[in-house]
């Protein structure tokens, strides 16, 4: 069931029209989505010369959903985290969205009172809320990724709508803003803060926010940190295989189940926002692990994380084990690609 509320209640048309394309797709299939998909691949980087993916190479199709991550702008660097420049990034999101793709955006931001990455886990959160001793700092920072997203705007000069995901995996212990670093009652703080900055502060009109935790069993576990019906669009999941096939088939089945029953209660589009299986080390991963457990439920996207390397990839590439069971998983119809739904 759709409604027409937004978060940000003066997010442009073509947020709600964003909203509405994702939901549209979710009764066909679910969005193909790969982080940094048109970035690098194994082997390769974009170069302003050639546009490409490895889910490209491997099935001739390009990603519906398009996952970047802003991690470094805080500081205004030129590229982030994982040495996208922030420049190409702007480009490759024109594109995606031009081509008719949509984009989702996460942000490891670093840790802003040690000033560690986000895996430097000092307590932080409590500091950087309104009266605490490092909230200008945290205030600049977002001041950075405003800017940044308000520089995203389509061949007409219009803004790209963005699927933003901050603050991601909040119950796990790994990100400063996690869990076990600060209290439920601070992160729901921290998000709040956050959407007012960023609507109210700083006019980014562009925004839909997507609530992300990790692996939860229970309604209950995934709600811990939810910061409200008001304030999230998407509600989004990420959970990655680390045992046997057998024990990932399970436990992603009770997390896409819990995730659609809290997201039919709040009458919201739902999506795996990360999920993966580093290396692929099984051949058909793609249509008896993922597809098999996925597919039918209602999901508006399934993101797969990025391909670094030959030690770090999700997507096959070229003669990879799992490359002939991703071309048949991609054929699929409820698979969605770009091109299969309508701009
Ligand atoms: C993690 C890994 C890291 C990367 C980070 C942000 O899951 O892939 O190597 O820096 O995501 O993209």
């Amino acid at each position: 069931m759709s409604n027409f509320y937004l978060s940000d209640n003066l997010a442009h048309l073509q947020v709600l029209t964003l909203k509405q394309k994702i939901e549209k797709l979710s009764e066909r299939g679910y969005a193909f989505g790969h982080q940094d998909s048109t970035a690098y691949g194994v082997g390769w980087r974009y170069d302003k010369e050639s546009y490409s993916s490895d889910v490209f190479k491997v099935a001739g199709k390009f990603p519906l959903a398009y996952g970047f991550d802003i991690g470094q702008i805080e500081h205004n660097k030129d590229k982030n985290l994982d040495n996208v420049p922030f420049e190409d990034m702007r480009d490759l999101i024109k594109r995606a969205n031009s081509d008719g793709g949509f984009i989702t955006i996460s942000w490891h931001a670093d840790n802003p009172v040690s000033n560690g990455d986000s895996w430097e886990t000092t307590n932080a959160v409590k500091h950087i809320l309104k009266g605490g001793s490092h909230f200008e700092v945290y205030k600049n920072w977002i001041k950075n990724v405003a800017n940044f997203l308000l520089s995203l705007k389509d061949e007409k000069g219009a803004l790209i709508p963005i699927a933003f995901r901050p603050f991601h995996e909040m119950n796990g212990d790994w990100f400063w803003w996690g869990n076990p670093h600060c209290s439920t009652e601070d992160y729901k703080m921290l998000w709040l803060q956050t959407l007012n900055m960023l609507t109210g502060t700083f006019e980014v009109h562009n925004l839909l926010y997507v609530y992300s935790p990790n692996l939860v069993f229970t309604a209950k576990e995934y709600l811990l940190n939810y910061p409200g019906d008001n304030l999230v669009d998407i509600l989004g999941l990420d959970l990655y295989q680390h045992g046997s096939v057998v024990d990932f088939k399970s436990i992603l089945k009770t997390n896409v189940d819990v995730l659609k029953a809290v997201a039919k209660a709040s009458s919201k589009p739902y999506a795996l926002t990360e999920v993966g299986f580093d290396k692929v080390e099984d051949k058909n991963w793609w249509s008896s692990v993922l597809d098999e457990t996925v597919a039918g439920k209602g999901l508006a996207w399934v993101l797969l994380w990025r391909n670094d390397s030959k030690k770090h990839f999700f997507i096959p590439y070229l003669d990879q084990l799992s490359a002939s069971d991703f071309i048949s998983y991609s054929k699929k119809t409820h698979v969605l690609f770009l091109g299969d739904v309508e701009n």
